[in-house]
């Protein structure tokens, strides 16, 4: 097991589109691995590996209260998604000590397959569903800050490119 470095906006290799997983062997168990102890290390309900540099369709996502049920989604394919909307707070760990509000649909049905290649159907209401269009969001290159207004978002990226500056900085 090892933790991953989780780039931070707007690092451009956030914005590459992922493409789809071919073999699920056992690179993609120990990849899996690797996100969900970093997912769980960083306090995130989800990680998709755009955010660790691995430009291929697959995240990790735990919503349960306890953080004891992982969930590992490959492929994701959406097979329904509601015409109702709901605008919820999100974060994400690429973008670390902001939120703010963000569409998406209220209920969203995928398939996919798992870390052993069994294809499953989840059909995901409230967080989960949230979390996955957050995720899946990702793996297309695109960082919630997208939806925000053109001066939150700004003022976003001013403040992270500041706060990685000063980092190197420190680290000199
Ligand atoms: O940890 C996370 N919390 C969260 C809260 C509201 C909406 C979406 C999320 S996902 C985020 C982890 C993350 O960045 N996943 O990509
Ligand atoms: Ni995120």
């Amino acid at each position: 097991m090892a933790l991953l470095n989780i780039l931070t906006y707007p690092d451009p290799r956030l914005n590459k589109v992922a493409k789809p997983v071919a073999n699920i062997d056992a690179r993609i168990r120990t990849l899996v691995a690797d996100m969900i102890e970093t997912m769980y290390e960083a306090k995130g309900v989800g990680l998709a590996a755009t955010q660790v540099d691995v430009h291929e369709r697959l995240l990790v996502m735990d919503v349960s209260e306890e953080h004891d049920e992982p969930l590992v989604v490959i492929n994701p394919r959406v097979v329904w998604q509601s015409e109702e909307m709901v605008v919820n707070d999100e974060g994400c760990l690429s973008v670390p000590g902001f939120s703010g509000d963000v569409e998406r649909h209220a209920e969203i049905h995928i398939e996919f397959e798992n870390e052993i290649g069994d294809t499953h159907k989840l059909e995901a209401t409230e967080l989960l569903a949230v979390c996955i269009q957050h995720e899946m969001d990702h793996l297309i290159g695109k960082v919630y800050v997208e939806y925000l207004s053109p001066l939150k978002r700004g003022r976003i990226k001013t403040k992270l490119i500041k706060e990685a500056k000063e980092a190197l900085k420190d680290n000199a």
